[in-house]
């Protein structure tokens, strides 16, 4: 990456990257007519529910581990709030250690949701 100096307003352009649902640092992407700029924001609004609350019922319990299972095996679509609450371990993608780490939150080893084990 450089700098060139040169600034041009453009108003032809498409985001990527951001998840409005997601707290903490994105990489947004910004392309326009073939150029593409990146930038980190933060964000700091938090999201209706806790990380981990797959079926956002404002706890975080084993109904939610069970739920994310259901989503592994295609029993249920999330939703596109719930694809992020499902990441217990924040990773992107909702996967069976999403599960493990949820069960070992639920019982109350020390793990923290949203890092991976
Ligand atoms: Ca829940
Ligand atoms: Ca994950």
């Amino acid at each position: 990456m450089f700098d060139t100096g040169y600034t041009e307003q453009i108003t032809n352009y498409m985001t990527s990257g951001y998840n409005a649902l997601k707290t903490g640092k994105q990489t947004i992407t910004v392309t326009s007519d073939g150029y593409t700029a990146t930038f980190e924001v933060t964000v700091i609004n938090q999201p209706a529910f806790a990380l981990g609350d797959a079926d956002r019922n404002g706890k975080t319990d084993v109904k939610d581990a069970t739920l994310i299972q259901r989503f592994l095996a295609e029993y249920e679509e999330p939703g596109d709030d719930q694809r992020w609450l499902a990441d217990a371990d924040g990773d992107g993608s909702i996967t069976i250690d999403d599960v493990t780490l949820l069960q070992m939150y639920i019982a109350e080893c020390d793990v923290t949701l949203g890092v991976q084990a």
